[in-house]
C-alpha cells in the first residue's frame, strides 16, 4: 500500500470531469486500497479518485471509523449515480482535503439514492440521509469538478480560494 499525494485548490485538475470506470479490475482494487490508506491518514471521511490525480469515477468514504474507537467502515463507490433527491434540504458545515483548513455551511439535499458498482464490480443501490448523504453528494461533485466552495457565494469562496492560492505562491 501506499500514500498518494493530494492535490489542493486552486488546481485545474480538481476542475476535470472524471471518465466512468470500465471494468473493476486488480488495478482499480490497488487504487482503491491506496485511497483508504490516504484517506484514513489524512484524516478525511471520504476521497474521491481526482483528488489524487486520477480522473475515474471512483470514490471511497468511510463515517463510522472516523472516530478513533470505532471499527473502520470502509465503502467504496465506483460509477456512483444518485437516482433520487429528497424535497428536504440540510445544512451542514463541510471540509474538504483540497480545501485544507476552510470550513463553510452547506445546503444539499437530506436524503438520496444513489446506484454504484462495489469492489467486485456488483450493481449495489443505497438509500442515505445524514451525514453518509452528505458525504457521498460532495464526492460525487468532485467526480464532475465540482467543490463545497462552488455552492457558496462568491465571496466566501474567493476569500477561500485566495488563501490557498498566497500559500502556495509562499510555498514555491
Ligand atoms: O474529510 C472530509 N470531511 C467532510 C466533512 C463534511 C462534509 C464532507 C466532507 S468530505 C472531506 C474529505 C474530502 O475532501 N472528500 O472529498
Ligand atoms: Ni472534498
Amino acid at each position: 500500500m501506499a500514500l498518494l499525494p493530494i492535490y489542493t485548490a486552486p488546481d485545474p485538475l480538481l476542475k476535470a470531469i472524471s471518465r466512468p470506470v470500465e471494468e473493476v479490475t486488480a488495478d482499480i482494487r490497488k487504487l482503491v486500497d491506496n485511497m483508504l490508506e490516504t484517506m484514513y491518514d489524512a484524516p478525511g471521511i471520504g476521497l474521491a479518485a481526482i483528488q489524487v490525480g486520477v480522473p475515474k469515477r471512483l470514490l471511497v468514504l468511510d463515517i463510522v471509523g472516523k472516530d478513533r474507537d470505532e471499527m473502520p467502515a470502509p465503502m467504496t463507490l465506483i460509477n456512483p449515480e444518485i437516482t433520487w433527491v429528497s424535497d428536504h434540504d440540510e445544512t451542514y458545515e463541510e471540509g474538504c482535503l483540497s480545501l485544507p483548513e476552510h470550513y463553510a455551511d452547506v445546503v444539499r439535499p437530506a436524503e438520496i439514492d444513489v446506484n454504484f458498482l462495489d469492489v467486485d464490480g456488483k450493481r449495489q443501490k443505497l438509500r442515505a440521509e445524514g451525514l453518509l448523504s452528505t458525504c457521498i453528494q460532495h464526492e460525487i461533485d468532485h467526480l464532475d469538478g465540482i467543490l463545497f466552495v462552488d455552492h457558496i457565494s462568491a465571496l466566501k469562496r474567493n476569500m477561500i480560494l485566495r488563501k490557498l492560492l498566497k500559500l502556495k505562491k509562499l510555498a514555491s
